[in-house]
Parts: structure tokens; C-alpha cells; sequence
């Protein structure tokens, strides 16, 4: 893997922030897009501008042609069996809320839905919804001290009222990776199925839906290298075709009538109105990038760099990491002594490092934590050695200051 040339493909990179090199460490929140991404963007707008599944004119075909190949593209990336269960969505927070609210449907008053004391708010609030307006019970599993989930803890949480278990894949805080597959074998076993936030997971590893087997899985393109506003959830087939749809509008339709309306085939019946076909057809190339890089790669030097700056931070007088798991991903939270989360990000931007500060959309985790929040940073494929220990180097420098 060439770093240099794969950092060429990246324009942003070459910016300066306050004067320094811009050091983009916030991949967590939002990954940067390469060249071939956003030629597609500019291509879809210049060449191919027309609304998807409506026009017999050859735009609109060409615009659904694009569309649908990058269904077929997202399709072979997480090995579903069929197009069918590939629903574009706006991302990941828009494709648990589907789950949440059409599987949801499905769910009686004191059913239980398992999620986990390290889940985003995108994956406790639809639930909590869905407690509002259907009465289901939502339970919690506990993290321990590294911030693993306590699996025997997990597994006592199920009783015959437990209908689903949604969990990250990887943790946007702590970095834990979820074992998925054992968890959704345990959920399986107890007749729950298994949602899974994939945001923090599908950028970084492998995915196999299959091999999971998973009932959902929900990504976000803008944290793939790939555009905004553009996400997918995979469905298993025959739960999809049980759900009722999500919204109602064009395209989700077979015929309607005031004396009833039918619903589209799948993955249609969960596609309601225009659909972000721009970002549809980009996110395709940011799939493609992320083939010919290579995902093990990726994770293998994602890794690489997580081991380093760890090992380096940790000789940093007051250091605090908040996550430990082993195999963890490349994303690390910490504070440094009692400094203020926010003011170590301000001394960080000011020096040209971009990382994230707060409680990163998991306020019940920092509860758990007894902290308001983090500094966190996360790494994608395009971050050098030579930026971690600039990193390391800068928070060297400020430790001092903030900790007087
Ligand atoms: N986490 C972060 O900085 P959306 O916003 O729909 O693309 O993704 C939501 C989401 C869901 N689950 C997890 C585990 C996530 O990390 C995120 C997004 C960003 O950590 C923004 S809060």
C-alpha cells in the first residue's frame, strides 16, 4: 500500500490549517473523499443530471443505470445474497430509525429490544421511540473496565419476550469491535433477530452479512470515503418483505387507489420519493476505492497506527485512554489529566489537528465513564506515521500547559 499516492488522491489533505499542515484525525465523524468520488459527483450533476426509475428518456435511464450499479456494488461489499435486501438510505442513523419503526411495527407492548450501555444515540433513541409509542421494554448490556460488553451479562438479558438485540459493530468512543457473530448466534438461539450499527465497523473491516448472520446492518457513506447523505441498510429478505413500509410517497408504490394502495417490490417498497441518486451513484466509487486499497490493508494499517500512538501517548504524563479492548479499532478517546476535552481540541486545531471533542453522540456511555466527554482521535487509510508522532509531539507540548 502506497500511502503517498494514496494521499494524492485526497485534495483536502493538501490544505493548511492556522498555517500547519492540516492532520486530519476526525475520520470517526467524517472521512475525506478522493479524487474518483468526487468526479462522480461532478459527473452525475454534469452528465447524467435526471430522476432515477421514472423516465423512459436515456438520462433518466443512464441516472438509474448508475443508481442500480451501485446497489450491485454495495450488494458484493457486505455479501448479501440479493439486491432485494440493499435499501439506500441517508445513513446510518436513517437506517436504524427504518428498522426501529417498521420492524418496530411488528413489536407488541412489552416486547424487549436489547441495545448496549456503548451504543451512539442514533441506536437508543428510535428504540426509545418505539418504548413511547408501542411500550416495548429496552434493556442494556454493561461494558467492564477495557469497554467489552459482559457477554454473560448479554446472554441473561433474554427472555421469551426479547424480539431484537441492536448493537454496534465498533464503538465511535471506545473502539471495542462487538463479536457480532457470536452475539447474533445467542440472539438467534432465543428466536431475537440482530440489527447492527455498522457506521464505525464497514469502513474498517471486513463485512460479511452472511457469515455474520445478521438480520440488518446499517452503514453511512460519508464515514467510507464516499458522499453525504447517502447510507444503505441491508435486510435479510423474508424480514423485509414482512415489514410494512417506512414512508409512503412515490416509488414505494405498486398501485395506488383511494380504495387501497399496494407497495412496491423490494428493496423499493423502502424507498419513498426522490432518492439521493447523485450520492447513490458516488457512493459506488467510494466502494471501489476502498476494493482497490484493499480492506484488510486498511485495517491492518489502521491498526498499525492505533499501536503506535497508543504506546506513544501513554508515556504522556496524565494520559487517560478510555477504551482498551484488544483488537479495538482506530479510534482513541482520551483526556489528558483534568484538562477540559474542548480546550485540548482548541489547542490541537490551532497547531493543524483536526480531532473530535465531546460526548460523540453516546452520553449514556460517558455516564457509565464519569466524564462529560473526550478528546478523540480516529484514523483512515491516508494518515501517516509521520502525523502520529507530530501528533504525539503536539500534545507533549500542550500536556503541560493544560494540566498547570
Ligand atoms: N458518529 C462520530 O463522530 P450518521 O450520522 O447517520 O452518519 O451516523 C450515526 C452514527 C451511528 N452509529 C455510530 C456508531 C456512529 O459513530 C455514528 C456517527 C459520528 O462519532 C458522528 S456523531
Amino acid at each position: 500500500m502506497d500511502i503517498t499516492d494514496i494521499r494524492r488522491q485526497f485534495p483536502i489533505l493538501e490544505r493548511t490549517m492556522c498555517d500547519k499542515p492540516l492532520v486530519y484525525l476526525d475520520n470517526a465523524a467524517t472521512m475525506q473523499a478522493p479524487q474518483r468520488v468526487l468526479r462522480a459527483i461532478e459527473e452525475a450533476y454534469t452528465r447524467r443530471r435526471a430522476n432515477v426509475h421514472r423516465g423512459v428518456h436515456t438520462l433518466s435511464q443512464e441516472a438509474t443505470d448508475a443508481m442500480e450499479h451501485s446497489r450491485e456494488v454495495a450488494r458484493a461489499f457486505l455479501n448479501a445474497t440479493s439486491i432485494e435486501e440493499i435499501i439506500f438510505t441517508r445513513g446510518t442513523t436513517e437506517g436504524l430509525n427504518l428498522v426501529a419503526s417498521s420492524y418496530g411495527q411488528l413489536l407488541d407492548e412489552g416486547d424487549e429490544v436489547i441495545v448496549t450501555a456503548m451504543e451512539h444515540h442514533s441506536n437508543i433513541v428510535p428504540w426509545q421511540l418505539l418504548a413511547r409509542r408501542r411500550g416495548i421494554v429496552v434493556k442494556v448490556v454493561p461494558i467492564d473496565a477495557e469497554g467489552r460488553l459482559c457477554l454473560d451479562a448479554y446472554k441473561q438479558l433474554f427472555t421469551p419476550r426479547t424480539r431484537l438485540v441492536s448493537v454496534c459493530h465498533a464503538s465511535n468512543v471506545l473502539g471495542t469491535v462487538n463479536p457480532v457473530a457470536e452475539m447474533a448466534a445467542i440472539a438467534h438461539s432465543h428466536g431475537a433477530v440482530i440489527c447492527v450499527d455498522g457506521a464505525q465497523g464497514a469502513p474498517h473491516t471486513r463485512i460479511d452479512v452472511q457469515a455474520l448472520d445478521c438480520d440488518f446492518y446499517a452503514l453511512s457513506s460519508h464515514k467510507m470515503y464516499g458522499p453525504t447523505g447517502i447510507g444503505i441498510l441491508y435486510g435479510r429478505r423474508e424480514l423485509l418483505e414482512q415489514m410494512p413500509p417506512y414512508q409512503g410517497g412515490g416509488e414505494m408504490i405498486g398501485h395506488v387507489s383511494f380504495a387501497g394502495t399496494t407497495w412496491a417490490d423490494l428493496p423499493y417498497k423502502f424507498e419513498a420519493g426522490t432518492p439521493d441518486y447523485v450520492g447513490a451513484a458516488a457512493f459506488a466509487s467510494a466502494v471501489e476505492f476502498i476494493n482497490e486499497v484493499g480492506i484488510d490493508n486498511i485495517a491492518t494499517h489502521e491498526h498499525d497506527l492505533l499501536v503506535h500512538a497508543t504506546e506513544q501517548m501513554l508515556t504522556i504524563p496524565g494520559m487517560r485512554i478510555f477504551g482498551t479492548a484488544p483488537g479495538k479499532c482506530g479510534v482513541i478517546s482520551f483526556l489528558i489529566g483534568n484538562a477540559h476535552h474542548y480546550d485540548t481540541g482548541l489547542f490541537l486545531d490551532k497547531m493543524g489537528f483536526a480531532v473530535r471533542t465531546g460526548h460523540h453522540c453516546a452520553q449514556p456511555l460517558m455516564d457509565v465513564l464519569g466524564i462529560e466527554g473526550t478528546v478523540r482521535a480516529s484514523f483512515g487509510v491516508y494518515n501517516t506515521y509521520d502525523e502520529v508522532d507530530s501528533f504525539i509531539a503536539a500534545l507533549r507540548r500542550i500536556a503541560p500547559i493544560l494540566n498547570q
